[in-house]
């Protein structure tokens, strides 16, 4: 299973980097989250974000594994969508790097915060169409669980264009 996990997880970076993920995908209808990496066909499986997640107490969908990293695409589907997640446990002295893609044109933001969703740890900003990369290391002596946030910086939008945010393995 990890194994087939970091094969696909590679599989859809090589997508994103080829501009072939993000576009044309469904709209998000809010169904059952499907797991990232299931199946061979790396080029039609990609996991969902699942509203609502609008509030930090609303973050419920954990994203990859220490070991393999994980990703998801969604959609900020109004000048005011919020989506939040998490990410897996962060071992003690081990970083991470997320990265959100995004439409064209759209300006998408995302920050790391703290567990409970009230301290922004790490932040970005870059333009329209650019995406972020975030990194964090865990400086504490025990494993930790970060929250992300993803919204728009600008109110611009895209209920059918979605993003996709990759948080990498912890090294
Ligand atoms: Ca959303
Ligand atoms: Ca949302």
């Amino acid at each position: 299973m990890n194994t087939n996990r970091f094969s696909l997880f590679g599989s859809l970076a090589i997508l994103l980097a080829a501009g072939i993920v993000g576009c044309g995908s469904p709209v998000d209808n809010g169904s059952t989250d499907t797991p990232l990496l299931k199946g061979k066909n790396t080029s039609t499986t990609t996991a969902w974000e699942a509203e609502p997640n609008d509030t930090p107490a609303l973050a419920t969908h954990v994203i990859g594994t220490a070991a393999a990293g994980g990703g998801l695409q969604g959609t900020i589907s109004s000048a005011t969508d919020n989506d939040y997640y998490l990410t897996y446990a962060v071992p003690a002295g081990k970083q991470f790097t997320v990265n959100l893609a995004m439409p064209y044109s759209k300006d998408y933001d995302v920050q790391i915060l703290s567990s409970d969703g009230t301290t922004v740890l790490a932040s970005n900003h870059q333009g329209a169409g650019m995406s972020e990369t975030l990194t964090m290391k865990n400086m504490s002596s025990s494993s930790q669980t970060y929250m992300l946030r993803i919204f728009s910086a600008d109110g611009s939008f895209s209920a059918t264009s979605p993003y996709t945010l990759i948080v990498g393995k912890a090294s």
